[in-house]
């Protein structure tokens, strides 16, 4: 059930909407003020905040400029103002600090219930189509989209906090030959299988993504040259003993790796000298790292 955060300063206005909202069946936390609100939105995190505007100290308006700052959950935790304030200056404020409505003091009750059920449902929808567009359909790993939206990021934050950036590109060998012998469906079985190995082989990755038909990325920062090489090692002879059980037949599959680590210039280029390397492992007899 979402989970809502009530903030204001007036004692009754706080226990009256938390007990209503309980009553809708809500998780209901409450704030009396503005730090107390933001110290909560610290810890845990709320699909939405009824906010107040006028409280001591830090106001409604600079609550949600703080909270809209967070780092990471900016963009996941809806704000709506309730205000006695009606002024249309008031209304623009929040509504420009990215609220996604401001309500005026009274107010119906059953107004406030028909737009919570309203924003929560929506946010819902466009949590799910952002996962959506962000992972791959079969194998549930990140897509090429999100890979390469991460990998700029990480490449970004690596300009100002230097550390060693290793890329594993991936490719299944004679992946053809899986697809001609039991059929696509097959195919995708083994996709799924090799995207679940690849997860389990890896402690937590720092992209782990599908980028291409057969052919998957992983990047690693801040580890040494050895332990890239081993974790790329582990994967080759792990895939290489995997039993696949495919039409009632135990099949075993090979994969080839290239390893590059970044030195400076685009992503792309990155991208392009590590599938060079991948290249090499395919001509030297695929079933290889190559770096
Ligand atoms: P190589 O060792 O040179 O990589 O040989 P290969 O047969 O794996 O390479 P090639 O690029 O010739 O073929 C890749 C095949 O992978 C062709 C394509 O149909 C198949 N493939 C790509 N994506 C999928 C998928 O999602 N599901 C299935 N079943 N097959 C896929
Ligand atoms: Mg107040
Ligand atoms: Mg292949
Ligand atoms: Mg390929």
């Amino acid at each position: 059930m979402a989970k809502i955060l009530v903030v204001d300063d007036e004692e009754m206005n706080v226990a009256l909407l938390s007990r209503r909202l309980k009553k809708l069946g809500y998780e209901v936390c409450e704030a009396r003020n503005g730090r107390e609100a933001l110290q909560q939105f610290d810890r845990e995190e709320f699909d939405l905040v009824l906010l107040d505007v006028m409280m001591p100290h830090v106001d409604g308006f600079e609550v949600a400029r703080r909270m809209r700052a967070h780092t990471t959950r900016h963009l996941e935790t809806e704000i709506l103002f309730l205000s006695a304030k009606s002024s249309i200056d008031s209304k623009l404020q929040g509504l420009n600090l990215g609220a996604v409505d401001y309500i005026t003091k009274p107010f119906d009750f059953r107004e406030l219930q028909a737009k919570i059920k309203r924003i929560l449902v929506d946010a819902e929808r466009r949590k799910k189509l952002e996962v959506a567009a962000y992972t791959d359909f079969l194998t549930g790993l990140s897509n090429r989209r999100h890979v390469e939206e991460q990998m700029q990021g990480i490449l970004q934050r690596a300009a100002e906090q230097p550390r060693e950036l290793w890329l594993l590109l991936l490719d299944l060998d004679f992946f053809k030959r899986i697809n001609d012998t039991y059929g696509h469906e097959q195919g995708d079985v083994v996709m799924v299988e090799v995207a679940r190995v690849l997860r389990e082989a890896v402690e937590l990755p720092d992209v782990v993504g599908r980028y291409g038909g057969e052919e998957f990325l992983i990047l690693l920062a801040g580890r040494p040259q050895a332990e890239v090489l081993a974790v790329a090692e582990s994967i080759r002879e792990t895939i290489e003993k995997h039993p696949f059980q495919l039409c009632g037949m135990m099949e075993h599959i090979t994969i080839s790796i290239g390893v590059s680590k970044y030195e400076s210039g685009t992503l792309s280029a990155w991208i392009h000298r590590t599938d060079q390397a991948l290249y090499q492992a395919k001509h030297t007899g695929r079933n290889r790292v190559v770096q």
